[in-house]
């Protein structure tokens, strides 16, 4: 490495092991929301060579990475990136790297349990519980069990086999749809959302957002699940149409739901608020302070691997060059 200091812009909420994880080569110039780069000065923009984006609420969008000429590297904290345009990235020579795999047993672990929570209703039988009911009578048994269930899995990439890994210890049949079949696995592989669909009777959804998922779980996909049928998303909120969705929950066309991310995030529809038959998480997959310090490490030793003349420890697929 020069002696030239190198300067980084961190991107998004404040993180210590952020702030803390650069020698003094490296300048860090803070912007916390992205609308407090209007206040980035020319002479600043000119020197940046990276970027942290510590959280999926700011943008790398193009407008973002097309302020800064020297930009050689987006390190994105998360899985998914869809908050970053990587076309436009790969297009402008600007390497982008995520943080997959350290959040992958952590994410599995979430939809296990809100898939638990949803059919066995822990939610529920907690107020009840609190409210003093049980001393009057026992609590309903619950409709929904994974005793009776084939599971559907929408993507069956890292975080969805470790889900299946869990299903499978848990004895629950499981099947998949994606583009192409996953190399290594044995569950059996729908070409087709819809057919799939109809042979099961509990989605899990664990793809990447984006376009090419956008609202993919829409009112004929619920349809074809049926009055048994069960949601769980832990993805992206747009990968459900959460309308299609509500009115899908109200009217028993599906039995329940058990979401964790939602389209316009942080607001979530009074509607679904109001609903018994869904469990709504704040969007905590991989919200342990382990998995989280493990991630923001992750975005730290990128950067120091790239500007150590090193390969990024983990590209996104759009921008898989190993080294500058
Ligand atoms: O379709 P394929 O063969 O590329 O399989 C991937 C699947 N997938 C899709 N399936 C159906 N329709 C699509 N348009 C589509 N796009 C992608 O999603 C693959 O099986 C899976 C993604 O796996 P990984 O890249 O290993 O991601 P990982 O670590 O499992 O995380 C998945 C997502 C993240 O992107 C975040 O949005 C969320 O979980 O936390």
């Amino acid at each position: 490495m020069s002696s030239e200091k190198i300067d980084l812009v961190i991107h998004g909420p404040s993180k210590p092991i952020v702030n803390t994880g650069f020698s003094d080569q490296f300048v860090l110039h803070h912007f916390e929301k992205t609308h407090d780069l209007e206040r980035l000065t020319p002479d600043v923009a000119a020197k940046v060579r990276g970027m942290a984006i510590t959280y999926n609420t700011v943008r790398g969008d193009a407008k973002t990475l097309a302020r800064f000429p020297r930009l050689e590297i987006v390190a994105s904290f998360g899985v998914g990136y869809d908050h970053v345009d990587a076309a436009y990235a790969r297009d402008h020579r600007i390497m982008v790297t995520n943080t997959p795999d350290v959040l992958t047993e952590e994410v599995a672990d979430i939809a296990m349990g809100l898939l638990i929570s949803t059919l066995r209703e822990f939610i529920k039988a907690d107020k009840y519980l609190r409210a003093g009911q049980w001393h009057t009578a026992q609590y309903p048994l619950s409709p929904g069990s994974l005793r009776d269930r084939t599971v559907g899995m929408v993507g069956m990439g890292r975080i969805g086999q470790a889900i299946a890994r869990r299903l499978e210890a848990s004895r629950v049949p499981v099947v998949y749809h994606t583009r192409s079949p996953a190399a290594g696995v044995s569950y059996r592989h729908y070409p087709d959302l819809m057919e799939m669909a109809k042979a099961v009777d509990t989605l899990i959804v664990i793809v990447p957002g984006g376009p090419s998922t956008t609202k993919m779980i829409n009112a004929d996909v619920l349809k074809a699940l049926g009055p048994r049928g069960v949601v769980i998303n832990v993805a992206r909120g747009t990968v459900v149409d959460e309308q299609a969705l509500i009115a899908a929950l109200k009217s028993g066309t599906i039995l329940a739901a058990g979401l964790d991310v939602f389209e316009k995030e942080p607001d979530v529809p009074d509607e679904l608020k109001s609903l018994q038959n869904v469990v709504l998480l704040p969007h905590i997959g991989s919200a342990s302070v382990v998995t989280r310090n493990a991630m923001d490490q992750l975005v730290v030793d990128n950067l120091k691997a790239w500007f150590a003349g090193k390969p990024p420890l983990t590209p996104v697929a759009e921008t898989p060059v190993k080294a500058q």
